[in-house]
C-alpha cells in the first residue's frame, strides 16, 4: 500500500504549538476542499468505500479514531491519536473509520472537489475493480 504517516513539524515555543500545512511542503497534493468529521456517536464506523481517483490527507486534530484500509489483498489500521500526523490515502484502498473518541475532530484534506460517482460503495465491486 502506498498509504502512509506523515509527520508535521511542529512550530513551538513557549506559548504553545502551530502547525502549518502547505502543498509541496507536507501535503503531497494540491488541496482544493477541506471536511471535518466530528461529534461521532459511541461505536459508530463509517467510510465503508473506495475512491477511483482521489487523494486524501487525513488528520486528526483532536482525539483519535483508527482507520482500516484494505487494498483488496491485505488489510492495515492505523491509528490518529495527534494532531502532529497525517495519513495519506491515495489509490484504490477500501477505508473504514472507528474507535473515534467521544472528542474526536477528524480533519481531511483532499484534491478534488465533492463528486459522489468517484466513490465504489460496494465491497465487492472494489475487488472487481482491483482483480481488473
Ligand atoms: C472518505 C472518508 C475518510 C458532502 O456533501 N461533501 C463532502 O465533501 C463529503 C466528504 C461528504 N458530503 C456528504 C455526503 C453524505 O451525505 O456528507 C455526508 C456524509 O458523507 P460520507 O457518508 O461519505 O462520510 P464518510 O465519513 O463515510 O466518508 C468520508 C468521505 O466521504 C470519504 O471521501 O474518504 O470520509
Amino acid at each position: 500500500m502506498k498509504n502512509k504517516l506523515i509527520n508535521f513539524d511542529i512550530k513551538g515555543d513557549a506559548r504553545g504549538s502551530l502547525i502549518a500545512l502547505e502543498k509541496e511542503h507536507n501535503v503531497p497534493f494540491d488541496i482544493k476542499r477541506v471536511y471535518y468529521i466530528f461529534d461521532t456517536k459511541d461505536g459508530v464506523r463509517r467510510g465503508y468505500h473506495a475512491h477511483n481517483n482521489l487523494q486524501q490527507l487525513a488528520i486528526c486534530v483532536k482525539g483519535s479514531c483508527k482507520f482500516l484500509l484494505d487494498d483488496g489483498i491485505s488489510q492495515e489500521i492505523y491509528t490518529l491519536d495527534k494532531p502532529t500526523i497525517g495519513l495519506y490515502l491515495e489509490g484504490l484502498i477500501w477505508r473504514e473509520m472507528f474507535d473515534f473518541s467521544p472528542d474526536c475532530v477528524l480533519m481531511i484534506l483532499a484534491d478534488a472537489y465533492y463528486d459522489e460517482t468517484d466513490y465504489i460503495r460496494d465491497y465487492q465491486s472494489f475487488l472487481e475493480q482491483v482483480n481488473s
